[in-house]
């Protein structure tokens, strides 16, 4: 049957499930029909497996069918790169940046320091973007984004026009990202891999776009995570409704925009990516 979608998600732990304590590894998620699902759940689970920070012995894979859920469609945000030497520097450009947004000192002192302390953290911690107060009560849970995936011809075209991007990671990550800043309440996401060997983030918001940093944190550290900074006033139950229910896919048709006041968005030919590409 045509346009019946599905959710697949994963998640993996050490130590037992999360809910009995066990420490996140790692997580996914994808959307696709029924003659994908077998792709789908053979590589989330190869996600999990051999997975840089731990061996996993809690795995679960959900597949739910989306009952004639209405499916949203959006862009990729377009995506650039700060070159920074050190994490201080990452760190300092990453605060910058969100205070430009209009997000307060107080709200990015206590975001940075959620990310710098969060080891096991399985989902996105969600903060009012003036007080910095945690407004989730999900704890070591957060909010996970769920059903969002590349529409397959938009991935396609979009790894084309950015070629020394295209890995499964920076996938996954502007997918999320873009959903992210899709709704209405989100003022702007601040991200980091937990991945110990991963150091490159990013701050993302619809007028800046998907604004990677080379590095937010030493190489060999496991912490890292997603901030959501909101909007003051949100409605934080119908912001979560969103992010983990509504479908969402992306669609993308390269335009070759050279964006003007020098901060280059990368596309066709342009490389210059020198940390984890
Ligand atoms: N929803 C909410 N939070 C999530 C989700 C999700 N679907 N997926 C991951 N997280 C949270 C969770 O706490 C993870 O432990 C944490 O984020 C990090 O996830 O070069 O690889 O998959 O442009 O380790 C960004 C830069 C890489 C990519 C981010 O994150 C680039 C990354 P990871
Ligand atoms: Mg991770």
């Amino acid at each position: 049957m045509l346009n019946e979608f599905y959710s697949v998600r994963m998640r993996a732990a050490e130590g037992g499930a999360h809910e009995q304590g066990g420490r996140h590894i790692s997580g996914g998620e994808r959307l696709g029909q029924k003659g994908d699902l077998h792709e789908l759940a053979a590589e989330l689970l190869a996600k999990s497996l051999n997975h840089s920070r731990g061996d996993c012995d809690f795995i679960q894979v959900v597949i739910e069918k989306l009952h004639g859920q209405e499916m949203k469609t959006i862009s990729p945000l377009p995506v650039s790169t700060e070159h920074v030497r050190n994490v201080a520097e990452g760190r300092e450009k990453a605060a910058f940046l969100l205070s430009t947004l209009g997000i307060s000192d107080e709200a990015i002192k206590r975001g940075l320091n959620l990310l710098k302390r969060s080891t096991r953290q399985r989902g996105a911690m969600i903060i009012d973007s003036q007080t910095g107060q945690r407004l989730d009560e999900r704890e070591l849970k957060g909010v996970r984004v769920s059903r969002m995936d590349w529409e397959a011809k938009g991935w396609e075209k979009w790894s084309a026009s950015y070629r020394t991007l295209s890995s499964s990671r920076i996938r996954e990550a502007l997918a999320l990202a873009s959903k992210v800043a899709s709704s209405p309440y989100t003022l702007a996401e601040l991200c980091w891999s937990d991945d110990p060997d991963y150091v490159t983030g990013y701050v993302a918001s619809p007028s800046i776009g998907y604004r990677r940093i080379t590095h937010l944190k030493e190489i060999g550290d496991s912490c890292g995570g997603r901030i959501f900074f909101a909007e003051r006033g949100c409605n934080i139950s119908a912001y979560i409704a969103y992010l983990e229910k509504t479908p969402v896919w992306l669609q993308y048709e390269p335009t070759n925009l050279i964006s003007e006041g020098g901060q280059g968005y990368e596309g066709l030919g342009r490389s210059g990516v020198t940390a984890n590409p």
